[in-house]
């Protein structure tokens, strides 16, 4: 999920402190960042466990099933369904994915994400002050972190991979968003129904969905109109999953008409890029800049007409924290002012957008999600309507932001006034689609990294971007 960049806002979406954030110096660290444990870890002995490991689960999703096979694949499909037994083996994941992660690990150690180790740098050792900030961190480690991003990641993994074989034009956008909820659901082992259960673990904001010049922040709101997948689409899949508050936030591009194929490919390699500059220590500005530079190094034909690919100006990637999509740095993808640096204990979406259009996004109409704005007192608010919806926001979605969707699927009825009274107020923001110039086509990768002390770790990082 993207994070609005400070020029050109028309309201503060993700919160007034992050609007200033990217031209200031570190601020001190919120505790909710920290948690990430010291030392090693299970499973953490060799880093080729790593792909053995996500090859493992590989087979154990599809069972038999390798869902992004090209050719008679429907035949072999239905033949290897028949043969899968009703009830799930240990081990075994079904088609689509509905298992919870918990019964199929059992007591196995979730894979880890792609480890990379640090780059030494002579000039960049600790310093007394940053070895203090460490410290801190500690005091603040929860020994499950770990194991919770790993398990969000993992169950990101096995529900991209169905949505990538059922993302194929002629599919509406509400069954896809359906597909992908029902899969997260069901692999965190919440279905979020009872009160207070989604805030256990389950989807972490609003599945975005935007097709072509939507860039970011739509998704199928009950009762719209239907949208159906068409061959010409670009369309961008963004997704949270959150166990514990432990958000993993990644997102890919797919589209059918091989003419989109070298947009994609420098969108996916500026967001690699991102990834391989990101470290402790690393200045944001330089990782700006490498991004930029690789992204705008391609352009695409569409329509016999060569294109430059643009790296979208005033959206960014973000820091994460517990229960809180976008944290207090930016990450843009084009040269940015700042002397602020990633740290220790950081956890950050490397996210990139690349478009054939402007490259700037405007806010269209319409409604992507909600998110409760912590810092806005609630004493004025009278409205018996509001405050019951207040009450069922708190209580389920925290500060995770959520659609209407997500409402609805509590079995949540009649809530627009009381969330108009909310919006008004300033207790719960708003999020708008964020579109670019019509006709243009725009591409997103992005993957969560978590800046442990002794090596990054991609968490969310599959096979297959
Ligand atoms: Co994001």
């Amino acid at each position: 999920m993207g994070s609005k960049s400070p020029e050109g806002h028309r309201d503060t979406l993700h919160g007034s402190g992050g609007t200033t954030s990217i031209f200031a110096s570190n601020p001190p660290k919120p505790d909710a960042a920290s948690g990430l444990l010291h030392g090693k870890l299970e499973g953490q002995d060799n880093d080729d466990d790593d792909e053995d490991s996500n090859k493992g689960t590989g087979s154990d999703i599809e069972s038999g099933i390798t869902p992004l096979e090209s050719g008679g694949q429907k035949k072999k499909r239905r033949n290897n369904r028949g043969r899968k037994k009703k009830k799930a083996v240990i081990g075994q994941q079904t088609y689509p994915p509905r298992i919870a992660l918990a019964n199929i690990f059992a007591n196995k150690p979730y894979p880890e994400g792609q480890i990379v180790d640090y780059v030494q740098d002579e000039n960049l050792q600790r310093t007394t002050a940053e070895e203090l900030r460490h410290q801190a961190a500690l005091g603040n480690m929860d020994d499950d972190f770990l194991k919770d991003y790993r398990e969000a990641a993992e169950v990101h993994r096995q529900v991209r991979k169905h949505a990538q074989d059922i993302a194929k034009p002629g599919i509406s956008m509400s069954d896809l968003a359906q597909n992908i909820e029902d899969g997260v659901r069901s692999l965190t082992g919440h279905q979020g129904i009872e009160a207070g259960d989604a805030l256990k673990a389950g989807l972490a904001f609003p599945t975005g969905l935007c097709l072509n010049h939507v860039g970011a922040h739509w998704t199928p709101n009950p009762g719209g109109k239907e949208v159906i997948l068409q061959y010409d689409d670009v369309l961008k899949v963004d997704f949270g999953v959150h166990v514990n508050g432990r958000i993993v936030d990644s997102a890919f591009t797919v589209a059918s008409n091989p003419i989109y194929d070298n947009l994609l490919e420098s969108v996916r390699a500026a967001t690699n890029t991102g990834l391989r500059e990101a470290g402790i220590d690393a200045r944001i500005d330089h990782i700006s800049g490498a991004i930029q530079e690789v992204m705008e190094s391609y352009e695409v034909e569409i329509n016999k007409k060569v294109i430059p690919v643009k790296a979208v100006k005033n959206i960014t990637g973000h820091n994460i924290l517990r229960y809180k999509i976008h944290g207090d740095k930016q990450v843009p993808f084009v040269k940015s002012k700042t002397t602020q640096r990633m740290e220790e204990g950081d956890i950050f979406a490397i996210e990139t957008f690349g478009s054939t259009g402007r490259a700037y996004l405007r806010d269209d109409i319409g409604v992507y999600g909600y998110g409760r704005n912590e810092n806005v007192s609630t004493a004025g608010l009278h409205h018996a309507s509001a405050r019951s919806l207040l009450k069922t926001i708190d209580n389920n979605f925290g500060t995770l932001v959520f659609s209407r969707r997500y409402l609805e699927h509590m079995g949540v009825k009649n809530y627009h006034l009381g969330m108009r009274s909310l919006v008004s107020n300033g207790i719960v923001d708003c999020y708008a689609p964020l579109v670019d110039v019509p006709n243009s086509y725009i591409a997103q990768f992005e993957h969560t990294v978590l800046l442990r002390p002794n090596c990054k770790e991609i968490v969310s990082r599959g096979d297959d971007y």
